[in-house]
């Protein structure tokens, strides 16, 4: 098995390519030279990223090069990791999965998708492919420990969960940044390369920041206002906000967005009790600054809030991603240039098909957890009931697990159980590049190319894009021998699952998929190829299995695609391949009512399960007020989740795995700069190097996830040796949005002491 890619090995040649490695995708210009890569530069004739990119970007060749990246699967023999080839890594497969599967049935296998399978083409078309022919309902990713309430929110209020309002960035005049640090970032949910460069272009004509956040983040430095809002609170400041427009007379949705908006009475009724004076206590702001935020809002000629991380990952994150909305709206700037807009994906989406303004809308609740019964959302479970379902869950257990780019062990809550529960599994499988925390306790680690010996497109988060732009990445470097391709493992593995064996051809699985998608497309009234006949859409697509084929027919068939010749000068993968910096498709343009896809063709903007969950809200604030100590987390531009720590360029220097504490409650808790504190909260605790320091607010410590590497059975050499300590040993599994199974990571009651 094994894709050829035919690259002259002798001389020097130039590559672009999309950096896969967070959500900003800047374009990369690439050296090779006699095979090997020696230079990564920004590529300044991309479309869309002009030649910026950060730290990271250029080290797509040392992690290439990292000799601690898997290149063979390994398999686990008396508790020990040995290398193997690829035949006896299925072998092992094979002969264990199926049998569980037939034995205890599709709901004892798990599967686990980590935040680098949103960024690889590969995994985005064939995570799907492997999940069907398991067919178990025990899906979890790190959507839970991260961006679901906002999808969850949009859902409900706009039809479908990837139909997000993204701040028009290059237009605002007044951007309001809740719980994101772009400067550390680079943004998410808002795909825009050199975010920082373009909130300087915001303020160079005469535009404001305000940033809130407990934190005083780099983001924050650069605002015209810093808010320094208690954790976990943004839902009632949000509220305010609206209360305030509606007592002042400010609410205008404006007249494009009022034809198509419903509930809004309703809403603005439901939000009277939370006013200013009410919310000051709880979100530690004083009545004044939350009334006049309101009104600058309203006054400016554009504005947009926009919610990340520290506004999602909290117990009240889809009524806040919600509330987000709510404010956008009743100032006027949904839909609007400088406003919260939808993109339009050249890929397609959920928000492209189908019939537009119309919908089936949003539901959850298609089965439940085992343990405690939550719901199912968006196809999957809460990260943080993974364990208990391994444990606790009887003849019902999860048996076998199969993890898919992520590193739960230390990225999901409670990380102690976790890490006790993988070790309960009869088999666990993980497609990964490192043997670390997580993967160490798989039975078989399938290990997917490099970065540069893959193809790209940004399937998934060019759908949050502040403009429209379609990019195409061939792969840099050729697949090593006998090496898969990413998308071949994922197929292999769901043809095992399926019963076809080891030696099944995932061109054969790759086919189906392809033809179920083409029958789909020519049936749906909303697609350009409607009425087509299939088999003349095959043959267009070629015989060449793959990502590249799938992705063309989804470019061929989106809203600027070439539609297989009805379009000739529209999207395509041949327009893609022969523009290497990208095509722009221009900027976000108004999308209302077009893009709806609620049963009621309106922005339903008084959702009954939103609208319940503000009484829950308003219960919450007498405790909300009465917290005393709280954990946050935080980024840095040089770190990636948990797993860019062992790039010696990047995590050199000063360590970053510090406590941070306000000089008033170090002085209180008796902690010194420089000096260890045990932190302890309802299930673990940790000890952590103290860092004084009045960038935090009274009342709040900073710790970053991601870290705690140097367990035995790992092999990441340099992460090893500034192992840090795991903020998520910290965070509750119990707590959690129930609105969308996410996780609480932000605002988790703790107590300090001197270590
Ligand atoms: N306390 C706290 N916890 C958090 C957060 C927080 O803010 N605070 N943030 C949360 C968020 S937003 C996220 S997205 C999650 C991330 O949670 P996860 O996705 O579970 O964890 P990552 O650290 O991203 O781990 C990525 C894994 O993928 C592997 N990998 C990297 N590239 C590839 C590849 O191309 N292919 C394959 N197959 N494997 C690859 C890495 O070796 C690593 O094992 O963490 C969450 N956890
Ligand atoms: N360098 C780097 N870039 C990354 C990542 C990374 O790990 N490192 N991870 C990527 C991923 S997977 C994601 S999802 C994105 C996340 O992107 P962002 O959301 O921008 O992530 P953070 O930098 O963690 O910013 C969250 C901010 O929320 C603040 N905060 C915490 N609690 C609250 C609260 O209750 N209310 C308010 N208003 N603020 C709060 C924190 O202090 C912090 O400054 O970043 C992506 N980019
Ligand atoms: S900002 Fe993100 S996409 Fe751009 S170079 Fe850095 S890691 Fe890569
Ligand atoms: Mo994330």
């Amino acid at each position: 098995m094994g894709t050829n890619h035919d690259h002259a090995t002798a001389g020097t040649r130039t590559a672009f390519r999309t950096c896969p490695l967070c959500e900003a995708g800047c374009g990369l210009e690439i050296t090779v030279e006699d095979g090997v890569v020696t230079r990564i530069r920004g590529d300044r004739d991309d479309v869309f990223s002009k030649g910026f990119i950060c730290p990271k970007g250029s080290t797509l060749k040392q992690l290439h090069d990292d000799p601690d990246r898997l290149r063979k699967p390994l398999v686990k023999r008396d508790g020990v990791h040995v290398e193997v080839e690829w035949d006896e890594a299925w072998h092992i497969v094979e002969e264990r999965l199926p049998a569980i599967l037939r034995e205890h049935g599709r709901e004892s296998v798990g599967v686990y998708l980590g935040n680098p399978s949103a960024h690889s083409l590969s995994a985005m078309l064939y995570n799907r492919t492997m999940l069907t022919a398991l067919g178990t309902k025990r899906r979890f990713s790190a959507s839970t420990v991260d961006q679901m309430p906002r999808q969850v929110a949009s859902g409900y209020v706009f039809g479908t969960p990837v139909t997000v309002p993204v701040p028009d960035l290059d237009h605002t005049d007044f951007l309001i940044v809740m719980g994101a640090n772009p400067y550390a970032s680079n943004g998410s949910l808002c795909t825009a390369p050199d975010f920082p460069g373009r909130i300087e272009a915001m303020q160079a004509r005469g535009g404001t920041l305000v940033v809130i956040d407990p934190r005083r983040s780099r983001t924050a430095e650069q605002a015209d206002r810093w808010l320094a809002i208690r954790p976990g609170t943004d839902a009632l400041l949000l509220a305010a906000m609206v209360t305030t427009m509606a007592e002042e007379g400010l609410v205008h949705p404006g007249e494009h967005v009022a034809a198509h908006l419903s509930g809004l009475d309703e809403v603005l009724a439901a939000l009277a009790p939370f006013t200013a004076e009410s919310v000051a206590d709880a979100t530690g702001l004083s009545a004044d600054d939350i009334r006049r935020l309101a009104r600058d809002m309203c006054a400016a000629p554009s504005a947009s809030v926009y919610g990340r991380i520290g506004t999602t990952t909290t117990e009240f994150g889809t009524t806040t991603s919600w509330l987000i909305d709510v404010v956008n709206i009743c100032s006027g700037n949904l839909d609007r240039r400088g406003g919260a807009m939808f993109p339009k994906p050249v890929a397609g989406g959920a928000g492209t098909r189908g019939k537009p303004g119309k919908g089936r809308g949003f539901t959850v609740g298609r089965g439940v957890t085992r343990v405690n019964q939550y719901p199912e959302v968006m196809g999957e479970y809460p990260a943080a009931a993974m364990a208990e379902e391994i444990t606790d869950a009887g003849d019902d257990r999860i048996r076998a697990l199969i993890t898919v780019a992520g590193n739960p062990v230390l990225s999901t809550p409670n990380s102690d159980q976790l890490d006790a529960a993988l070790a309960d599994l009869d088999f666990m499988v993980s497609v990964d590049i490192y043997l670390n925390e997580t993967t160490k306790h798989a039975d078989v680690i399938l290990p997917s190319p490099s970065q540069l010996q893959r193809g790209h497109y940004d399937v998934l988060l060019l759908q949050f894009a502040v403009r429209n732009v379609a990019n195409y990445s061939e792969p840099v470097l050729p697949l090593d021998d006998g090496q898969p391709d990413e998308w071949e493992i994922l197929a292999k593995l769901g043809l095992i699952a399926g019963g076809m064996g080891a030696m099944a051809d995932p061109a054969a699985a790759d086919d189906l998929a392809l033809e179920s998608m083409v029958q789909h497309s020519v049936a749906d009234a909303g697609s350009p190829i409607h009425g087509r006949d299939p088999v003349e859409i095959m043959a267009a697509l070629g015989t060449q299995a793959g990502p590249p084929r799938m992705l063309d027919f989804m470019l061929q068939t989106g809203p600027f695609g070439a539609a297989f010749g009805a379009n000739p000068s529209g999207a395509s993968l041949a327009l893609l391949r022969d523009q290497v910096h990208g095509v722009d498709f221009g900027a976000l343009e108004p999308r209302l009512p077009e893009a709806l896809r609620t049963p009621s063709g309106t922005v339903e903007l008084a959702h009954p399960v939103l609208m319940a969950d503000l009484d829950r809200l308003h219960a919450a604030l007498p405790q909300l007020e009465a917290r005393e100590l709280v954990l946050v987390g935080r980024r840095h531009l040089r770190s990636n989740n948990s797993w860019m720590h062992n790039i010696s360029v990047l995590v050199k220097g000063k360590p970053r795995c510090t406590l941070h504490v306000h000089p008033d409650d170090a002085h209180r808790l008796g902690l010194a700069d420089g000096g260890v504190a045990r932190v302890t909260s309802r299930v673990g605790t940790v000890d952590a190097s103290v860092e004084v320091t009045d960038a935090v607010r009274p009342g709040v410590v900073s710790l970053p996830h991601g870290w705690g590497h140097g367990q035995s059975g790992t092999r990441m050499r340099v992460a090893a040796e500034r192992a840090g300590v795991n903020s998520n040993v910290l965070t509750d599994h119990e707590a959690l949005d129930p609105l969308s199974g996410t996780s609480v990571l932000n605002g988790i009651p703790v107590e300090v002491a001197p270590a």
